[in-house]
């Protein structure tokens, strides 16, 4: 399956840790846009949808959320839980996000601004669209 868990580099000394990331440096997109999510409640499910084309670099730089990501031929999950590993993920996967510990915050960049037609948010349509 089309994702990735980058770590990176951790910089700081006793007084605190420092992660920098930079469009096109150490990431393969130029960030078009940040946004995050925090104050998720525990048995919430988020996501439900594929995108047609983004890239994405998402974080959760405190606390921990499960993402499980489709392909339409298989199914993974992985969990998000240290400040320094992202998951990189680009189009038409379809991602739900849960398991939220109560400090949870999702850090995420992406590569284009927001547009809803970018969306595809029916399974069927998504199952559709990738096996064409
Ligand atoms: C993803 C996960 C991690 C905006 O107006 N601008 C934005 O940039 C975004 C992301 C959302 N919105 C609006 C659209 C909806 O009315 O905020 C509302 C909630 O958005 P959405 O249903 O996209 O939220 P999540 O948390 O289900 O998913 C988002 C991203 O869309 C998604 O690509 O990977 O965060």
């Amino acid at each position: 399956m089309n994702y990735e868990l980058i770590d990176f580099n951790v910089m700081g000394d006793e007084t605190g840790s420092l992660v920098a990331i930079e469009g096109l440096g150490n990431i393969p997109f130029e960030v078009k846009r940040v946004y995050y999510i925090y104050g998720t409640t525990s048995n919430a499910v988020r996501g439900r949808h594929a995108h047609r084309n983004l890239q994405q670099l998402i974080f959760c730089p405190v606390g921990s959320c499960e993402f499980t990501l489709d392909d339409g031929a298989e199914r993974r999950t992985v969990r998000l839980q240290r400040p320094n590993q992202a998951l990189y993920i680009t189009s038409n996967i379809w991602r739900e996000f849960s398991g939220f510990s109560h400090d949870c915050v999702v850090m995420v960049l992406a590569s284009e601004v927001y547009n809803e037609d970018d969306y595809i948010r029916d399974y069927e349509e998504f199952l559709k669209e990738v096996r064409k």
